[in-house]
């Protein structure tokens, strides 16, 4: 792409100007466990990440607009509408994990919503939160406030962005339960647009914006098994490896196995086969 710039590089994504309004977003085969990306690849993890987010935007865009323009037919690159991308991640939590335990653990609280005494790790919340976070763009999200984050963005824009984020978890979680997959929690990132209006861009719902969790081996009182990593967490596990890059080289069943769980989270929350969207991407669309 001889005249595409690239603007930034993710973990696991690059980021290209086209033109003054449009943004490329390119998701990689990489995979970080434990927050470092591996040198081993997992076959078509980024097609499966695109699909998803594709498929999320296509069913909420009459409640909030979007930044899909359309996905490429390599299936891993998405044009989308370049935003002014507000500087806070809107995070929802449905259940307890992570870094909201962790605070609920130290404080009884996360990012100011004081939860009833006596949860357990992994535990449902009664209603799902909104816990916003700063943008860190090296290093570490931290958890904020709502005061702070509506002092970041407007009280207005806050109310507006809680308010649509919420709604987007509520459906989307009440989609995947049925179809076996705990959304346990999820994060947005939203922009305005040239008029001003909020626009959710980034991704949606893919597994690395949302922690998920398989339904039928959910035990709360500690830690889940995530749907798509476990078998990468597990291997790294057994080698004692110190979590500090660079990380193990994955043995092929490892591999295998792990783009197994990608492909089979991406067939059962779409109902495509993954075979239909390699060969048609827009399919996720319809
Ligand atoms: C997203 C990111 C990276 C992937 C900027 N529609 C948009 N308009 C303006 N900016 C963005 C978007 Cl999506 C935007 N990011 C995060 C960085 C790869 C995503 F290197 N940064």
């Amino acid at each position: 792409m001889p005249e595409t710039v690239h603007l930034a590089s993710g973990k696991v994504r690059e980021l290209y100007a086209l033109d003054d309004e449009r943004l490329l977003l390119v998701a990689s085969d990489r995979i970080s466990v434990f927050d470092v990306v591996l040198s081993t690849e997992i076959p078509d993890k980024g097609r499966v990440l695109t699909g998803l987010s594709g498929f999320w935007f296509a069913r909420t865009r009459d409640f909030v607009p979007n930044h899909l323009l359309t996905i490429r037919d390599d299936g891993r690159s998405t044009e989308c509408r370049r935003l002014t991308m507000l500087p806070i991640e809107c995070v929802v939590r449905g259940y307890l994990s992570g870094s909201g335990w962790k605070d609920y653990s130290a404080t009884g609280e996360v990012c100011g919503h004081r939860l009833p005494d006596g949860l357990r790790e992994s535990d449902k919340l009664d209603e799902p939160i909104f816990t916003p976070a700063t943008k860190a763009p090296t290093g570490h999200d931290e958890n904020i406030t709502r005061e702070q984050a509506a002092n970041l963005v407007g009280a207005e824009r806050f109310a507006d962005v809680e308010r649509v984020s919420l709604e987007l978890y509520r459906q989307a979680a009440e989609y995947a339960a049925m179809r076996g997959i705990i959304i346990a929690d999820t994060k947005f990132e939203f922009g305005l647009d040239d008029e001003g209006a909020v626009v959710l861009g980034d991704e949606a719902f893919t597994p690395d914006s949302s922690r998920f969790w398989p339904a039928d081996e959910y035990r709360p009182g500690g830690p889940q098994p995530s749907f798509d990593k476990q078998f990468v967490r597990d291997y790294c596990e057994t080698l004692g490896w110190d979590k500090t890059p660079p990380g193990p080289e994955l043995p092929n069943e490892v591999v295998t196995g792990t783009r197994a769980r990608y492909l089979e989270a991406f067939e059962q929350l779409t109902g495509i086969p993954f075979e239909e969207y390699a060969a048609e991407p827009e399919a996720v669309l319809r």
